[in-house]
């Protein structure tokens, strides 16, 4: 998220998921709401993973989630991060929270087979 340069979990997330042949594009860390939305609209993303391990910048994580659900309503969120608990996720308006990558990629692969029936 914006203001957090944590990027070890993500990198694993994101390992995890391309070897199970999901195409990720990964925006790096530090990344403003804007950046985000406009890379889920030219990509036409079904999915963003978004990550934050500092409590300082869960709010950033609440104001992307917000703008996408305002200018991509096709858009899953799916959250994660040392701070985050599924209480916390919900409450931010997260589709859903993962606790680790193996998580990730299970829901990944279910959101993947709901898509294609
Ligand atoms: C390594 C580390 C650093 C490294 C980061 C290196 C890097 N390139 O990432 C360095 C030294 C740079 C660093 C800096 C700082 N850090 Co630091 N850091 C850590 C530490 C020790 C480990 C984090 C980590 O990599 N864990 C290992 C990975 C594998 O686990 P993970 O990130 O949780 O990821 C897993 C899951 O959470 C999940 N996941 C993660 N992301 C995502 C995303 C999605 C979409 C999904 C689905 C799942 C998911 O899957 C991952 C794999 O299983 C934590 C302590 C901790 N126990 O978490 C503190 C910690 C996060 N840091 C902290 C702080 C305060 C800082 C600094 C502000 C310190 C300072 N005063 O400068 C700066 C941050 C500057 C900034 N603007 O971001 C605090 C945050 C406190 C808080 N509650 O807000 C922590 C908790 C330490 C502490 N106890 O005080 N840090």
């Amino acid at each position: 998220m914006q203001g957090d340069i944590h990027d070890i979990g993500k990198n694993i997330v994101k390992l995890l998921l391309e070897n199970y042949g999901f195409n990720v594009i990964d925006l790096g860390r530090d990344v403003a709401p804007e950046v985000v939305v406009d890379t889920v609209i030219q990509y036409r993303a079904p999915l963003v993973g978004l990550s934050a391990l500092m409590t300082t910048t869960v709010p950033a994580m609440e104001r992307t989630i917000a703008l996408l659900r305002e200018k991509t309503p096709w858009v899953k969120t799916l959250v994660g991060g040392a701070v985050l608990t599924k209480e916390y996720a919900d409450k931010i308006g997260a589709d859903y929270y993962c606790k680790d990558a193996m998580e990730t990629v299970r829901y990944a692969l279910a959101e993947t087979e709901k898509n294609e029936k």
